[in-house]
């Protein structure tokens, strides 16, 4: 069986996390992914905290394993997301779009791992440090807000520059970057677009038929100026947001325009005009799954490909 210490320190079966996903993972695919043997976890996003308390609620009636919440941390209203989370008692945070250094005691001494995503060696020292119970090193083929080293080239760098596990983001989507995760230096992985094309994932069929119709050049990357930079399905949206790059628009515009478009693409499946998040492997994913059938391929497919890695070695 495919075993790492990550598995030992978060109490779940196999070292796959399902990653946090604004308008995409809430408490009913974060709930069958850990069901599954893997880490769900449900993607806070903008949410009110109230709201947030709501999915994790929603996610314990639904399964007994642990599961985690992802936090953005530039949110004006961190501090009462985190308040909420840490009322509810979750069993990890995950962090994205910032540094998780200053709120990590805080949910230590509420008995609540931290596993920070982070774009570069430089920040997984930093979240080591500051006490950090793993990383996830996240490559720019990821969807949604990305940091610009790929997962090739990031992971064994973080591997080296830090001592706690890391897990692998970015790019991943079967049994092969899974075991190229492990040849890296990882002890796990993180998927976020092979699990949008689940039957457990709410988002609306049009964004997950986009998604599996999508090839290798499909997704493009909106929004550098703004410092967030944010992969996406190529779409109208998409356009518009690459013409006031070219036209040097101010920030505003771009905020203006980005505006209510996860929810366009999640809720009402605007396959043009929705923010259709989603990571370079969506090439790779050809049809919805169910998440147990995801998990269960990808687990039994790198167990046998490392079972047979001998047959690489002549004498
Ligand atoms: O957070 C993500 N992915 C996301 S968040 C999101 S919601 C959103 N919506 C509209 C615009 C922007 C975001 C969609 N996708 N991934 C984790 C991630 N974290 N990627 C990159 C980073 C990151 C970047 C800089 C983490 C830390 C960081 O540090 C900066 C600092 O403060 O030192």
């Amino acid at each position: 069986m495919i075993k790492s210490p990550v598995c030992d320190i978060l109490e779940i079966k196999y070292p796959v996390f399902q990653g946090g996903m604004a308008w995409a993972s809430n408490h009913k695919l974060a709930a069958a992914v850990s069901n599954a043997g893997g880490l769900g976890i449900i993607g806070a996003g903008q949410m009110p905290p109230d709201l947030v308390v709501q999915e994790i609620r929603k996610a314990k009636e639904n399964t007994d394993k642990p599961f985690g919440v992802n936090l953005i941390l530039y949110l004006s209203y961190i501090d009462e997301l985190i308040d909420a989370v840490i009322k509810e008692k979750v069993s990890v945070v995950t962090t994205g779009a910032g540094n998780a250094g200053p709120y990590i005691k805080k949910f230590h001494d509420a008995g609540i791992k931290v596993i920070p995503v982070i774009p570069s060696t430089a920040l997984a020292k930093r979240m080591e440090k500051a006490g950090a119970d793993a990383v996830i090193a996240e490559g720019t083929e990821s969807g949604g807000h990305i940091g610009e080293i790929t997962t090739m080239a990031l992971v064994p760098q973080v591997a080296d520059a830090v001592n706690i596990p890391v897990i692998a983001a970015g790019g991943i989507a079967d049994y092969r970057g899974f075991a190229a995760a492990l040849c890296l230096g990882a002890s796990g992985i993180q998927m976020g677009t092979r699990f949008l094309a689940t039957k457990e994932c709410h988002i609306h069929q049009n964004w997950k038929n986009s998604v599996i119709k999508a090839s290798d050049r499909d997704t493009v990357v909106t929004g550098r100026p703004t410092g967030h930079p944010v992969r996406v399905l190529k779409n109208k949206l998409a356009k518009m947001f690459l013409e006031l790059e070219e036209k040097c628009a101010p920030i505003e515009e771009y905020e203006k325009l980005g505006t209510g478009k996860l929810k366009a693409a999640s809720v009402d499946g605007d396959a043009e005009m929705g923010s259709l998040m989603s990571g370079q492997i969506a090439g790779l994913i050809k049809e919805e799954k169910t998440v147990k059938e995801v998990i269960d391929e990808i687990v039994s497919q790198t167990e046998a490909f490392f079972k047979n890695a001998g047959k690489f070695i002549t004498n």
